[in-house]
C-alpha cells in the first residue's frame, strides 16, 4: 500500500493534519492505537487560542464550534485577598481566547474525516516505523491479526509523549529539555453550571486551584495536588469541599455542586525534544513538548505545529519547494519555547512549592502582587495567554 503522507496518531494533531491535508488533495493515512471511543473519551483541554480557532476553520470544522463555543475576553487571578481581572482583550490589543472542549474539536475532526472517506485505522497494533532517512520511509502496523505496510513520502509522529516517533530519532541527534513538577492537578468534570461567566485562576496556601468551563451547564474545575495522590481518595463531597476553601467566600457561596462525569491526575511537566524531525519523520504536538497546563498551551502548540507542517507539505507537493520542510523543527521550536516560557512562568506563579525556602516565598508572592498591581505586567500575560503570532 502506499499513501503520500503517513499520521501516527488520531488526536487532535494527526486527525488536524489529515484533514488540511485532504483539502488540498494530499493523500494520507492515520494509524491510531486505540479505539476511537477511547480517544473521545479523553478529557483534555478547553482553552483555544484565535490561531487555534482559524485553523479549525480552514480546516473546515469550524460550524459547531461557531454554535457551541464561548468567547471569553478576560480571566481573573485570585491571590490570598486579592482579586485582578485581566482584560485579554484590550491588553492583547484586540485578541480573545475560544472556550471549546478538545473532545469537541476531536469529534468534529473524526466526522469530517469520515465524511470525506478519510483513511482513519483504529486499534493499529504494534506501529513501527522503517527508512526514516530514505526517499521512501514505511509504516507496519498490525490489524485483525494481519501485518500491513505502506510505503509514505513522509512520516508524522502525532502520536503524543509515549508515541513510537520520537524514539526513532537517533540518541546522537536527539535532545531532550525535562522539568518535573513537585504536584499534579486533579481535575473534575461536572454537569454544574460554572461559577463564573470567565476563568479563575487561584493561587491559595492550600494550593493552586482553577475554576473553568465547558458550556452553560458543563464545568471544569483543577486542584493541585500530590503526585502520589489516589483518585478513590477523592470523592465529589471531598473535591467540592476543598475547592470551597481555596475560592474566595462569595464565589465559594455561588459554587453549584454536582456529581462527577470525570475525575483525573495529571502530573505537571515541561518537555522538549529537538529535533523535531529527522529525515522523512516531523514531530508534532506531544510527540515533540509538553508543558503545564497552567498556561493552557497544549493543545494550542500542537494546533501551531500542524500550521507549519500542513504548510510545508502543501508547498512541497504543489510547488516542489523544500524550504518549510527543511526550516519545519527550527519554525516550530521558535513558539514551542515561548509558550514553554509562558507555561512554566504561570505554574512557578500560582502554585505552592513545599519546599520552597522563606526567600522564594516571598519573590512568589512579589511577583504575583506585581502582576495585580502593574498593566505592564498583565499586558505580557495577556499576550502570551491570547497567543503569540505564528
Ligand atoms: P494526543 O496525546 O492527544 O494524541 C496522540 C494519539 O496518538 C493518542 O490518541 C494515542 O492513543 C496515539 N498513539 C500513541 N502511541 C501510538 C502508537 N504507538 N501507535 C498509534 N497511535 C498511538 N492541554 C491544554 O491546553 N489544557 C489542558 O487542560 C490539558 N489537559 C490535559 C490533560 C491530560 C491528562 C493530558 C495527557 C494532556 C492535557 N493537555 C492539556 C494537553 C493535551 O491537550 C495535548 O496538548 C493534546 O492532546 C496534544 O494533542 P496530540 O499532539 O494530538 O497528542
Ligand atoms: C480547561 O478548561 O481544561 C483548562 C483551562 C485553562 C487551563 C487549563 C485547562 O489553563
Amino acid at each position: 500500500m502506499r499513501t503520500q503522507v503517513g499520521i501516527i496518531g488520531a488526536g487532535p494533531s494527526g486527525l488536524l493534519l489529515s484533514q488540511l491535508l485532504h483539502l488540498q488533495g494530499i493523500d494520507s493515512i492515520v494509524l491510531e492505537r486505540q479505539t476511537m471511543k477511547h480517544v473521545l473519551s479523553r478529557i483534555r483541554a478547553g482553552v483555544l487560542e484565535m490561531g487555534t480557532v482559524d485553523l479549525l476553520h480552514k480546516a473546515g470544522v469550524g460550524k459547531r464550534m461557531n454554535k457551541e463555543s464561548r468567547v471569553h475576553e478576560g480571566l481573573d487571578i485570585v491571590a490570598r485577598d486579592k482579586r485582578c481581572r485581566i482584560d485579554l482583550e484590550k491588553l492583547s490589543g484586540g485578541k480573545v481566547v475560544t472556550i471549546y472542549g478538545q473532545t469537541e474539536l476531536t469529534r468534529d475532526l473524526v466526522d469530517a474525516r469520515r465524511a470525506s472517506k478519510g483513511k482513519l485505522v483504529y486499534e493499529a497494533g504494534d506501529v513501527d516505523i522503517h527508512d526514516i532517512d530514505s526517499d521512501s520511509p514505511r509504516l507496519s502496523y498490525l490489524k485483525d491479526g494481519k501485518t500491513f505496510e505502506i510505503v509514505c513520502d513522509f512520516i508524522i509522529g502525532c502520536d503524543g509523549y509515549h508515541g513510537v516517533s520520537r524514539k526513532q530519532i537517533p540518541e546522537n541527534i536527539l535532545n531532550e529539555f525535562e522539568r518535573s513538577y513537585p504536584f499534579a492537578w486533579l481535575g473534575m468534570l461536572s454537569e454544574t453550571k460554572p461559577v463564573s461567566n470567565e476563568l479563575i485562576y487561584v493561587s491559595h496556601e492550600r494550593g493552586f486551584a482553577l475554576c473553568s468551563q465547558r458550556s452553560e451547564t458543563l464545568s471544569r474545575y483543577y486542584l493541585q495536588c500530590q503526585l502520589d495522590e489516589k483518585l478513590e481518595a477523592w470523592s465529589d463531597e471531598r473535591f467540592w469541599q476543598e475547592l470551597g476553601r481555596r475560592l474566595p467566600e462569595e464565589t465559594a457561596n455561588r459554587l453549584e455542586t454536582g456529581p462527577s462525569l470525570e475525575k483525573s491526575i495529571t502530573p505537571l511537566r515541561s518537555f522538549v525534544a529537538e529535533p523535531m524531525q529527522y529525515g522523512r519523520l516531523m514531530l508534532a504536538g506531544d510527540a515533540a513538548h509538553i508543558v503545564p497546563p497552567t498556561g493552557a498551551k497544549g493543545l494550542n502548540l500542537a494546533a501551531s505545529d500542524i500550521h507549519y507542517c500542513s504548510n510545508a507539505l502543501i508547498e512541497y507537493y504543489r510547488n516542489n519547494n523544500k524550504e518549510g520542510l527543511n526550516n519545519y523543527s527550527t519554525n516550530c521550536l521558535q513558539r514551542v519555547w515561548k509558550a514553554e516560557r509562558f507555561s512554566w512562568w504561570m505554574t512557578n506563579l500560582l502554585h505552592n512549592f513545599a519546599d520552597d525556602s522563606p526567600f522564594e516565598k516571598r519573590l512568589r508572592e512579589a511577583e504575583l502582587n506585581y502582576l495585580i498591581e502593574s498593566e505592564a505586567a498583565q499586558r505580557v500575560l495577556a499576550e502570551n495567554y491570547t497567543g503569540l503570532p505564528y
